[in-house]
């Protein structure tokens, strides 16, 4: 596989100074679409081959997580923003429509979608796929260094052992990291309820001292040996795996936490049919397998699910089954429930 091109990051930051300035009504006049994305999630190549096809620059820059997107959209406010297209997770689409920060679809546009599971589509958090339109799904697992770790690892549960004192890795992703603490205590991960939440809170907070860091960047601990088990997205794992084979990857057995993440179009987004240029683009098979080959992450894509290595496809780490599946959830919207989790994480980095 590809390595990862950090040459994207680069322009990150320019990217946005760009488009915070004054400058920006000169900017739009060039062909251009503004992109808001999770870093580590589209290759450099397939941006620069839109480009040449299309003539339109793509503007790019990059987040870690729905909550830092959400609050900067909601700071600086939809249509002033500048850009023209995200991609947060499912759970965050009602919020974003809530606060009128994303704009109806026009799916006549996006021929492309007839490529998409139809298993993904019209899904009761977007009836009709009325605002979203799915790119990649995954779910969060265990990951263990099988040279370093002896002692048996299958459940949330056992990621309480004292063993793993100053070696655990867990995710600093809200939803992932409670999500995780709830179900490790047989609670739901979507609950918005302050007695479940402080179960998991306090669960957290007893393994706290075991965590060696808190991170949905689980490349760096894990190649560096900071960590031997912890969680991470499974596209992550799979990635890490081609160059330390001895990362294993585990369907918990209280199920995982299942997410899709889809691209959606913003209020005042300054490039609309570039937007719809860049989206349609996207779900053409070829570029989302070299989306997949370069991240990892599974792809409702069906039609390029057949152009990928059989390998690849019977990987239950890429696609799980059924059975790797059972009692897993499917993360859901919760509303203003967001603050809960988010004053219990404050308690837990800060807290004694
Ligand atoms: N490198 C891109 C990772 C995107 C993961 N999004 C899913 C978040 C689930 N809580």
């Amino acid at each position: 596989m590809k390595k990862t091109l950090y040459l994207l990051s680069v322009t990150l930051l320019s990217a946005s100074v760009m488009i915070m300035t004054p400058h920006r009504a000169e900017a739009a006049a060039t062909k251009e679409v503004v992109i808001f994305n999770w870093s580590d999630y589209i290759p450099e190549e397939v941006l620069n081959d839109f480009t040449k096809e299309t003539g339109i620059n793509v503007v790019y820059s990059t987040y870690e997580s729905n909550e830092s997107m959400f609050s900067k959209l909601q700071v600086i406010g939809a249509g002033k923003a500048g850009y023209d297209i995200v991609v947060p997770s499912t759970y965050y689409i009602n919020m974003l429509k809530e606060q009128n920060l994303i704009q109806k679809l026009d799916l006549s546009k996006v021929g492309n979608i007839k490529h998409l599971d139809p298993k993904f589509l019209d899904q009761d958090y977007d009836k009709g796929n009325a605002y979203s339109i799915p790119y990649m799904w995954g779910g969060v697992g265990i990951l263990v260094n099988t040279e370093k770790v002896k002692t048996e690892v299958s459940s949330w549960a056992d990621l309480a052992n004292p063993d793993f004192a100053g070696k655990l890795l867990l995710s600093d992703d809200l939803r992932d990291l409670f999500g995780m603490a709830l179900k490790a205590n047989k609670l739901s991960p979507n609950t918005d309820d302050d007695a479940d939440l402080k179960v998991a809170y306090e669960w957290l907070r007893e393994i706290k001292p075991l965590v060696r860091v808190f991170s949905s960047q689980i490349k760096p601990p894990v190649m560096g040996d900071e960590v031997t088990v912890g969680m991470g997205w499974n596209g992550d794992v799979l990635l890490i795996q081609e160059e330390k084979p001895e990362i294993s990857f585990i369907w918990p057995k209280e199920g995982t936490l299942v997410w899709v993440d889809s691209f959606v179009l913003l209020k005042g987004a300054p490039n609309l049919e570039n937007a719809y240029k860049f989206i349609d683009y996207m779900l053409r098979p070829e570029v989302a397998v070299k989306c997949v080959e370069e991240y990892m992450y599974s792809t409702p894509n069906v039609s390029a699910l057949k152009l990928l290595p059989e390998e690849l496809v019977n990987n239950p780490v890429f696609l799980p089954t059924e059975e790797d599946l059972a009692g897993s959830d499917f993360l859901l919207d919760i509303g203003q429930g967001i603050r809960l989790y988010s004053d219990y994480w404050e308690q837990l980095l800060h807290g004694k």
